[in-house]
């Protein structure tokens, strides 16, 4: 996005993206970025960590915090750090986008709506989605009960997935943030390293493949990560609490790792560009998502500090 006065006002600051899981929080990031910083799947609860996504222009630096989706299910730990990283996430930034699907809303709505409503940023109202709404007219009565509800600056109308209607809403968030230096460096898109994105790419292949079969909780680490000469060689932990779910993702001799392992490989290597040699190993830990220790030593309280 470039602005005609873009020399005078350089302008810079935090956006927060909230909403429950699955109105495409990370899909409306990756495209704004043009890039893919966060997974995306049709099962919800697919981001878990906080990421910073760092949109830099001529005009602007952007720095958009991806969420994980504010969900009602209670009970472990996982579930609560999730819901209070999103939470915080809305506390200290400029604009607060909130996300939801045309013409749905839910319980898990309504608590995500609660959590926006206690932030004193800008508010806007992002109903995504829309290619998805045949009558047009529908969208009048929905929206208005949410903005009976609750207090919003702006509304917009947006098809993430279709790349539709997002620069008006770039601009509209351009005109709230404030006059100030980058943040980051220019080049920079992420505060995350790549480890962590290696991890991401095949805990996305995972979400793809056994959405049924698997619960959220499946986790990937990086055992070791070695260059040498021009081949990366890469082993990486994936972390289930039961036998079966490790049988599950090994298949039939094998057959069902084997693919996730080649998938994983091609994305990992598009990401770093570089050849990759991946080697997974599934392991089981019992009740993870319950233990505080074990959610720490896997990378879950590594998140962004302001
Ligand atoms: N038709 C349609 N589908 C979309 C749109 N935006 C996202 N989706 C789909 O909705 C699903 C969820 O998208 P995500 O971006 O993972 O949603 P999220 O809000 O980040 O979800 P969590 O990380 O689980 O909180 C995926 O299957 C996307 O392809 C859109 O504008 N139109
Ligand atoms: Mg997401």
């Amino acid at each position: 996005m470039d602005h005609p006065d873009s020399k005078q006002s350089y302008k810079s600051g935090y956006v927060a993206v909230i909403g429950r899981p699955n109105v495409g929080k990370s899909t409306f990031i990756n495209q704004v970025l043009q890039q893919k910083l966060s997974i995306v799947s049709h099962k919800p609860q697919t981001t878990r960590h906080q990421i910073l996504a760092i949109h830099s222009t001529a005009a602007a630096q952007m720095v958009f915090i991806d969420t994980p989706g504010i969900h009602n299910q209670k009970g472990t730990a996982l579930n609560k750090h999730l819901n209070q990283t999103a939470q915080s996430s809305s506390h200290g930034v400029d604009v607060v986008l909130f996300l939801v699907e045309a013409l749905k809303w839910t319980d898990e709505d309504r608590r995500a709506a609660k959590v926006m409503q206690q932030s004193s940023a800008k508010k806007i109202l992002v109903i995504n989605k829309i290619d998805k709404v045949k009558h047009k007219e529908q969208l009048m009565p929905f929206v208005e009960r949410l903005v009976g509800e609750h207090h919003f600056d702006q509304i917009h109308y947006i098809s993430a997935l279709k790349n539709k209607h997002l620069e008006p809403l770039l601009k509209v968030i351009y005109d709230y943030l404030p006059v100030g230096e980058p943040i980051f460096d220019e080049d920079q898109i992420s505060d995350r390293s790549t480890r962590f994105f290696i991890t991401e790419l095949i805990r996305e292949q995972l979400m793809e493949r056994f959405h049924q079969e698997l619960p959220y909780s499946v986790t990937v680490n990086i055992e070791a990560y070695e260059i040498k000469g021009r081949m990366h060689h890469i082993h990486a932990n994936i972390w289930v609490e039961r036998n079966n779910q490790k049988r599950i993702i090994i298949g039939t001799q094998g057959d069902a790792i084997k693919q996730i392992g080649i998938k994983a490989r091609q994305a990992i290597e598009q990401f770093i560009e570089a050849k990759v040699n991946l080697k997974l190993w599934v392991k089981v830990k019992s009740s993870w998502t319950d233990d505080i220790k074990a959610i720490e030593a896997l990378g879950y309280t590594d998140e962004f500090k302001d």
